[in-house]
């Protein structure tokens, strides 16, 4: 069904993999498109709580695909990082939490979207960069603004000027990564962590995105507005009600995602 993307859903846990290792899993149109079509099959999968995204072979993505921009005049140019940062933007939205395991290279477009997920765990491997500027390009897929707002304005400049390209070990250094762990556990890692929210009750744990992401481009006040609506809601949740009274009955809770 897809030629550049592999999905596979296990217990609740969606795992899309880059799959173009030709090409380090560029991003192509046929490839973004897919990724559009993936976002909506898993985000209208109720089986789906939780989303791990990762790459085939050395890369986790190396960028959008250089050979595909070359030509392009501006008009396409333009079209062509719209329909990324449209794509970015569904996944960040998602209402499902969305982990990337960034096994190997994530340039440019691929630093791109693995920021575009929630959380990010690198293998020791990884590396890090915007090259964009060295191609005569600013990062397209929202990576001027998601860098700064994940690092801090003055290194993603660096980053970004410079299009260095940074280890793993580095990109845990300033907070563009959660947590490095060895290739061969990267996997595990990613599902450990999606096993973990994926026991807790999955409309929570949509609110809590939801409100994170609103509150982070607002003043405090607003912020905390957000949260306020959101609290609230959970109270018309039958999981508020399973998740406190097995709490207090000293059971298991069982969360049903209403
Ligand atoms: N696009 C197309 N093909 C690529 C890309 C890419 N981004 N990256 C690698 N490839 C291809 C190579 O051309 C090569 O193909 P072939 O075998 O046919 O020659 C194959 O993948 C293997 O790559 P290498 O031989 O180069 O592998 P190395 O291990 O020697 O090097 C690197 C790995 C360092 C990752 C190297 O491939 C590289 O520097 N790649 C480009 C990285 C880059 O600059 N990425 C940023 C691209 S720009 C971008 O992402 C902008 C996003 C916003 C766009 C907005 C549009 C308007």
């Amino acid at each position: 069904m897809y030629e550049n993307i592999k999905l596979s859903i296990e217990s609740g846990i969606a795992t899309i993999t880059m799959d173009r290792p030709q090409a380090l899993n560029a991003l192509n149109s046929q490839t973004l498109k897919e990724l559009n079509n993936v976002i909506d099959e898993v985000q209208g999968n109720d089986d789906v709580r939780v989303v791990i995204i990762t790459g085939n072979g050395k890369s986790f993505v190396a960028g959008a695909d250089i050979s595909e921009m070359k030509d392009l005049n501006s008009i396409q140019g333009r079209k062509f990082g719209l329909l990324g940062n449209k794509i970015f933007r569904r996944l960040e939205l998602m209402e499902k939490p969305v982990i990337a395991a960034v096994n190997g290279f994530a340039l440019g477009g691929g630093c791109e979207l693995s920021m575009a997920c929630d959380i990010r765990i690198a293998s020791s491997k990884a590396k890090f960069g915007q090259p964009e500027v060295s191609l005569g390009i600013t990062p397209g897929f929202g990576g001027t603004q998601r860098l700064a707002r994940l690092v801090g304005v003055g290194k993603a400049k660096e980053l970004i000027f410079t299009g260095d390209i940074i280890r793993a070990d580095e990109a845990l250094r300033i907070g563009l990564v959660n947590s490095v762990v060895e290739p061969e556990e990267l996997m595990n890692v990613a599902k450990d962590m999606a096993e973990k929210i994926k026991n807790n009750a999955p409309i929570a744990v949509a609110y809590s995105k939801v409100a994170i992401n609103r509150g982070v481009e607002v003043d405090i006040e607003t912020g905390l507005m957000y949260e306020g609506e959101v609290f609230g809601s959970c109270f018309s949740t039958e999981d508020q009600e399973e998740g406190m009274s097995a709490f207090l009955e000293k059971r298991e809770k069982s969360f049903k995602n209403r």
